[in-house]
């Protein structure tokens, strides 16, 4: 079954490289881990990489830097199940399903194949592409809603992802939503984050009390809050790794900050036990309250720009 799976991938490998792959290899259509087709970016100033599952993200690496995203050498990489690490995205429910704990956690965007719909080489070594997830049956076992779902990526010196949704149907949606990216850092307990001070946050491991940001975000156990009104910027200041990354966003109202430490990341299969000190979660969203409805024939954008600095 597999050979075949990779036999059909292969002849549409080589008819989607012919449509859409770009000159001197800065854009390729190709297979990556456990065979799951994927974009390869390479160019002079830039590589990445995302997979058609999901429009997911794993890899950006502006040259001259360290990998920015991170993903776990225990990630699953089989079609349907959710890849650990790089940008999953999380539509249209966040976290458990409110009205039905048995759909899938973060929604169903991330566990199906999408189409590629277009690619441009840009200036300055900069590639763009455009994945969508359009309803179908499939979608529809899961959420009665018509959507069409567009992922519009930039590589380059910026990571910039945009997710579009258009609501196809004939009433309105409500939609929660994130760009869940996972960062790689030097050391969980040296990093700090900016951009939270005196926000209003739901702690998830000390039952979704409310509480107030003090300072910067910093480590010091496992880490699951939802700022429910962030609206600015997070910089995450990286001493060990000496960086700097910003995380910007437009048409986001929530902020999700987590590190699941030491017994979370030893409760879950698809996380190496003593991974949680390479990595940390700031994810661009809109849930819960920031929930947003899409009335028929409306768009709605949320985006996420990244970028790193050294720092001496
Ligand atoms: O964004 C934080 C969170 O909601 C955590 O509660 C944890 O569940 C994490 O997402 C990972 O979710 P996943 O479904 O990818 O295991």
């Amino acid at each position: 079954m597999v050979n075949t799976l990779l036999l059909e991938t292969a002849m549409d490998l080589a008819a989607l490289n012919a449509k859409f792959a770009l000159p001197h290899n800065a854009l390729t259509i190709t297979t990556g881990n456990g065979g799951l087709p994927c974009v390869d970016v390479n160019t002079p100033a830039v590589s990445g990489r995302v997979y058609f599952q999901g429009a997911h993200v794993t890899a950006w690496k502006p040259k001259g830097t360290a990998d920015v995203l991170w993903t776990s050498a225990k990630s699953n990489w089989e079609a349907g199940k959710p890849i650990r690490g790089g940008v999953p995205l999380c539509f249209p429910w966040f976290g458990p399903n409110a009205a039905d704990a048995t759909l899938p956690l973060h929604g169903f965007a991330r566990l199906l194949p999408w189409e590629l719909e277009a690619t441009r080489a840009g200036d300055a070594g900069k590639v763009a592409l455009v994945m969508v997830l359009r309803s179908s049956p499939a979608t529809k076992t899961w959420w009665p809603h018509d959507f069409e779902l567009r992922h519009r990526i930039t590589f380059g010196d910026q990571l910039i992802m945009k997710l579009e949704v258009l609501n196809t149907g004939s009433a309105p949606f409500e939609i929660e939503e994130a760009q869940h990216t996972y960062f790689t850092i030097g050391d969980a307990r040296q990093v700090q984050i900016t951009g939270c001070e005196d926000v209003e946050y739901v702690d998830k491991v000390d039952n979704k009390k409310i509480k107030t940001q003090e300072g910067l975000v910093t480590f010091s156990g496992e880490t699951d809050r939802v700022y429910t009104d962030a609206r600015a910027s997070n910089i995450l200041i990286d001493p060990v790794l000496k960086r700097r990354i910003t995380i910007q966003k437009t048409d986001s109202r929530s902020t999700v900050i987590w590190n699941p430490w030491i017994n979370k990341s030893k409760a879950m299969p698809d996380f190496g036990d003593d991974e949680w000190t390479g990595m940390c979660c700031i994810e661009t969203a809109n849930v819960a309250d920031a929930a947003v409805t899409v009335n028929p024939g409306q768009t709605h954008q949320m985006r996420t720009i990244l970028s790193v600095d050294p720092t001496d």
